[in-house]
């Protein structure tokens, strides 16, 4: 496949910006190569600088859940666009989403918009700390809540792809602060909590991880967090940055049937433009300023344009449930024939699914957490990613990724998909 102009384009990129990305799992480090410039998207398709066309199962990593350039999404824009960029003052829009989201979410009584899921989880946690008056909090290896300070340690996603789960930067006051425990060891929690008493301000967690591959939680794991926080007056978090409005309209909450105390969200809440949120029991929510003493602010908070895409694909989402049924359905065709293919192979392989989000492990053992996701053979995912990005297959640059799949994708491009494994995995 001819990539000329991607390589010229990565190389004056590499003048200008570190690593010629400007985030770090797109700069191919863990797989090699150099990265793939996407000039434009339409539906299930990608295409690059060089005029390659791609299927595309990164879905911008989650958010372009009904495929790209989606109609009223552009339309909406395009018109909010002509009405100015942003404002700095308060919008109607912004009740429009945030009505759609607490009358819809249960335990979400109210929400603040932000600019992204880095900002959301930032702001839950200092809004934790301050209403509960406590310091300490627990999250768990290998989950990734973006790049606060006090989440990057043994952090999932480009971290753990790059080799720099904890980043230096991180200065020692910051981590000691931060109690790390396992996914889906319940006792490993309970530890810490007994070895913290009266400390600890929040459970921060991915529910259903998406960050070190897509891991699922063992049955009792979710539940058994939720008691202990209920026992011992911690807060819980779910960080839905990833599953929130993906794996239904009500997210891994809805899924597994627990209810947090606050949520965040990213990616598919602003249909591909930069908005993150936080939201949950208004007790807490009422603690944020302007009404409580927790400051958090932002100049393109709640932005006009960014309010207008995530309102038009929440409802349409809303309205229309069987995107999530239909889109679970396409995933399991893709899992199913990916099983005879790798057994074929004769290859020790894990696949992971919850609805839309899947990931192929290459390892013999079940991938439940961040130790076990971690003993998948790397360079096998290197071959097959890109042995498929040479059949026209664009999947994540990186084993610690979650698959996405988009509503646009059609049966043929399973077919294809499919048919490309086969080809792949011969080349292994
Ligand atoms: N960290 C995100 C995925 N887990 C985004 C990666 C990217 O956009 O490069």
């Amino acid at each position: 496949m001819k990539n000329t102009q991607s390589k010229n384009l990565f190389n004056e990129a590499s003048k200008y910006i570190p690593g010629g990305v400007n985030s770090p799992v797109r700069a191919f480090k863990s797989v090699g190569g150099d990265p793939i410039f996407i000039e434009r998207a339409k539906g299930s398709y990608l295409f690059d600088a060089d005029g390659n066309r791609y299927i595309d199962y990164i879905a911008s990593w989650g958010p372009m859940i009904m495929g790209h350039a989606w109609e009223p999404v552009i339309e909406a824009v395009q018109k909010a666009a002509e009405r100015s960029t942003s404002f700095g003052t308060p919008t109607e829009m912004e009740i429009e989403l945030a009505r759609l989201i607490v009358n819809e979410i249960p335990n979400v009584d109210r929400i603040r918009m932000v600019n992204s899921g880095t900002e959301a989880t930032m702001s839950a946690i200092r809004l934790a700390r301050g209403f509960s008056g406590k310091n300490k909090f627990i999250k768990f290896a290998g989950n990734y809540h973006g790049h606060g300070d006090s989440f990057l340690i043994k952090a999932g996603s480009g971290a753990v792809t790059l080799g720099h789960p904890s980043s230096p930067g991180v200065t020692p006051g910051t981590a000691q602060d931060t109690l790390l425990a396992e996914y889906n060891d319940l006792a490993s929690v309970e530890a810490l909590v007994k070895a913290n008493p009266g400390e600890i301000a929040a459970i921060i967690l991915e529910p259903i991880p998406g960050n070190m591959g897509c891991i699922l939680p063992e049955a009792g794991f979710i539940k058994g967090l939720r008691e202990i926080c209920n026992k011992e007056d911690i807060i819980l978090i779910f960080d839905e940055v990833m599953t929130g409005f993906r794996l239904g309209f009500g997210g891994a909450q809805a899924t597994l049937g627990v209810e947090a105390d606050l949520v965040t969200y990213g990616k598919v809440i602003g249909a591909g433009l930069p908005v993150g949120a936080y939201g949950g029991r208004a007790d807490i929510m009422e603690y944020i300023a302007p009404n409580g003493p927790v400051y958090q602010a932002g100049t393109l908070s709640g932005n006009p344009i960014a309010m207008t895409a995530g309102y038009t694909l929440l409802k349409h989402l809303k309205e229309n449930p069987s995107v999530y049924t239909d889109l679970a359905k396409k995933c399991g065709q893709i899992e199913d024939g990916l099983h005879p293919l790798l057994q074929e192979k004769g290859i020790d392989y894990q696949i992971n699914r919850q609805g839309s989000m899947i990931s192929l492990h290459f390892s013999n053992s079940p991938v439940r957490d961040f130790e076990s996701a971690k003993l998948g053979d790397n360079q096998h995912f290197r071959n097959f990613f890109h042995a498929m990005l040479e059949e026209g297959v664009y999947l994540p640059p990186s084993a610690y990724e979650s698959w996405f799949l988009n509503a646009a994708l059609s049966d043929s491009d399973i077919d294809h998909t499919l048919q490309a494994a086969k080809n792949s995995l011969e080349k292994l």
